[in-house]
C-alpha cells in the first residue's frame, strides 16, 4: 500500500462536545457520491470481503468499533477503527474486510460512485489474478 489510508481529522470541540466537518477532496479525498453505513453486525461475522474496480471509499466508525483489513495483493494491513475522529480509505482495487465487530458499531462509509453490483470483485482469487496480471 503506497500512501498511509488511515487519517485523523480536525476535532472542533469546546464545552458543549465535539464536531467533526467532512469536505469532498479536503478531509475525504474525492468527490461522493454515496453514503452508506452498516450496523448490527452479529458477533464473529465479517463484511466487505470484496474490492472495487472503481469504487473509492471512505470508513468512519461514527459508533462502537470494529476492525479493517486492506490488501493490495502483496500486502495485508489491518487497522482498528475505534473512535469517529479517524477513517480509513479504501482505494480501488483494494480488497477489503471489516471484521472484530462491537455489538454497538456503526460503520458510515461514503463512496465515490453510486452503487453497481457489477463493480464487486466477490472472487479473492479472480482479485489477485487482476492486480498480478495473471
Ligand atoms: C463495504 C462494507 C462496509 C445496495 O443496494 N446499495 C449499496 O450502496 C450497498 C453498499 C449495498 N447494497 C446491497 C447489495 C446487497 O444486496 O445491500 C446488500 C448487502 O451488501 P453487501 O453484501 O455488499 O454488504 P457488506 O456489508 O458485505 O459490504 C458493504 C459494502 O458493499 C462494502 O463496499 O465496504 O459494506
Amino acid at each position: 500500500m503506497s500512501k498511509e489510508p488511515l487519517l485523523h481529522f480536525n476535532v472542533l470541540g469546546d464545552h458543549r462536545g465535539q464536531l467533526i466537518a467532512l469536505e469532498e477532496n479536503k478531509e475525504i479525498p474525492f468527490d461522493f457520491k454515496r453514503v452508506f453505513y452498516i450496523y448490527g453486525t452479529q458477533e464473529g461475522i465479517p463484511r466487505g470481503q470484496h474490492a472495487h474496480y472503481e469504487t473509492q471509499q471512505f470508513l468512519i466508525c461514527i459508533h462502537g468499533s470494529c476492525k479493517v483489513s486492506l490488501d493490495d495483493g502483496k500486502e495485508k494491513k489491518t487497522y482498528v477503527l475505534d473512535k469517529p475522529s479517524i477513517g480509513l480509505y479504501q482505494d480501488k482495487m483494494i480488497w477489503g474486510e471489516m471484521f472484530d465487530f462491537s455489538s454497538d458499531c456503526t460503520l458510515m462509509v461514503l463512496a465515490n460512485m453510486p452503487y453497481y453490483e457489477e463493480d464487486y470483485i466477490r472472487d479473492y482469487t479472480q482479485f489477485l489474478k487482476i492486480v498480478t496480471n495473471d
